[in-house]
C-alpha cells in the first residue's frame, strides 16, 4: 500500500459547464518551453477533472470524457462533450451525461471508437454510447477491476482496457490495491488478457499496427511496456518521464504520451523518450487528429484541452 497526495482537484462549484467556452488563444508562459515542430494552438475551457480526448474521423469531432469529481467515486456525474475540430464546444448541455437518458456515467477515462460505437472505462464497467446520437447501446461490468483507465480498440475489433490498480479514497488519498492488468471485451463478454509483475499502474494502451503489438505505459512507474496477444506478462522496453498517462501512436509509428512528472508532450522511440512539449500540467490521456497532424491534451487539474500542432518533423 502506497500513499500520495490527492492529485485531483475539488472542483470549484463556480466553474459551471454552461460557463465553457473555446478560447482560441494560447497561453502566455509556454511559448519559451515549446520546441520547434510542436506548436500550441489553442484551448478548450469549461471541463471538469477532463480525462480522455478521442477524434472521431467519420464526423471530424473530438469526444472529452469529464470524470467531474473524484476517479475512483460512483457518483453518477460523469459526462461526455463534444467539441468541433477546432476545439469548439457543440453542445449546450453534454452529449452524454449520467443520471439522463438513461445514462450512467461516474468517472468516464479512456474512449476508444468503433464503427459508430464509443467504449468508456468508468471504475469498474465499460460502457459503449452511440456515436452520433449518445444513445447508450451496452454497459459491461469488469468484475475485479479497480481503476478502469484507458481503451484501445484492436485490429479485431474488440476492445483492451488498462486496469490501474489505484484508488482514491474521498479524502484523494491514493492507494495502490491492483490488480494491474489489462483486459479485453468481445462482443458483451470480457476477460483478463495479460497481467504486471509489481505495481506498475498501467495507464495509456495502443495497438501498434507495424509491430503487431500493444504499447502500454505506466503511472505509477517509468515503465513502457508491448505486450502481444496470448503473453501472460508484457515485455519491458524502457523508461519514460514518468507517470505517464495518454498513449497514441502516430503514423509515422512512433508513440506521444504524456508525464505527470514533466507536464510534458513526450515520444517515446526505439526504447528511449524525448520531450515533444513542456508546461502541460497534469497531462491525462491524449487524442490525435491525424489529418491535421494535432494532439489534444487534457489539463486534468486545469479544466480544459491544449491542442498542439505536430511539425512534420517533430
Ligand atoms: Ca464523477
Ligand atoms: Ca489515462
Amino acid at each position: 500500500m502506497t500513499t500520495r497526495p490527492a492529485v485531483f482537484p475539488l472542483i470549484a462549484a463556480a466553474v459551471l459547464w454552461a460557463c465553457g467556452t473555446s478560447e482560441q488563444k494560447p497561453a502566455a508562459d509556454t511559448a519559451a518551453a515549446t520546441p520547434a515542430g510542436a506548436e500550441r494552438i489553442f484551448e478548450a475551457g469549461g471541463m471538469k477533472t477532463p480525462e480522455s480526448v478521442r477524434y472521431d474521423a467519420a464526423q471530424d469531432l473530438w469526444f472529452v470524457s469529464n470524470i467531474n469529481g473524484n476517479p475512483s467515486q460512483k457518483d453518477g456525474n460523469g459526462f461526455i462533450v463534444r467539441l468541433t475540430a477546432d476545439g469548439a464546444a457543440m453542445d449546450s448541455t453534454p452529449f452524454i451525461e449520467g443520471g439522463k437518458k438513461g445514462v450512467t456515467l461516474h468517472a468516464p477515462k479512456g474512449l476508444a471508437i468503433v464503427g459508430d460505437t464509443i467504449w468508456v472505462a468508468d471504475i469498474d464497467a465499460v460502457r459503449a454510447f452511440n456515436t452520433k446520437t449518445g444513445t447508450p447501446v451496452a454497459s459491461v461490468d469488469i468484475k475485479g477491476s479497480t481503476f478502469l483507465n484507458d481503451v484501445a480498440a484492436g485490429p479485431d475489433g474488440s476492445i483492451y482496457i488498462t486496469d490501474t490498480g489505484i484508488r482514491f479514497d474521498e479524502k484523494g488519498q491514493l492507494s495502490h490495491p491492483g490488480p494491474d492488468r489489462v483486459v479485453q471485451v468481445i462482443g458483451r463478454q470480457f476477460k483478463q488478457v495479460t497481467a504486471f509483475a509489481g505495481q506498475q499502474g498501467p495507464n495509456g494502451i495502443a495497438y501498434d499496427s507495424a509491430g503487431g503489438r500493444f504499447l502500454i505505459n505506466a503511472f505509477t512507474t517509468k515503465g513502457f511496456f508491448a505486450w502481444k496477444v496470448g503473453q501472460a506478462t508484457p515485455d519491458s522496453i524502457g523508461l519514460g518521464a514518468g507517470d505517464a498517462d495518454g498513449l497514441e501512436i502516430l503514423a509515422d509509428g512512433r508513440a506521444v504520451y504524456t508525464s505527470w512528472v514533466d507536464s510534458s508532450l513526450s515520444v517515446f522511440a526505439n526504447g528511449t523518450s524525448s520531450t515533444l512539449m513542456k508546461g502541460l500540467p497534469n497531462p491525462a490521456d491524449i487524442g490525435v487528429d491525424a489529418k491535421r497532424q494535432r494532439v489534444a491534451v487534457p489539463l486534468f487539474n486545469d479544466g480544459k484541452v491544449v491542442f498542439v500542432k505536430l511539425g512534420s518533423t517533430p
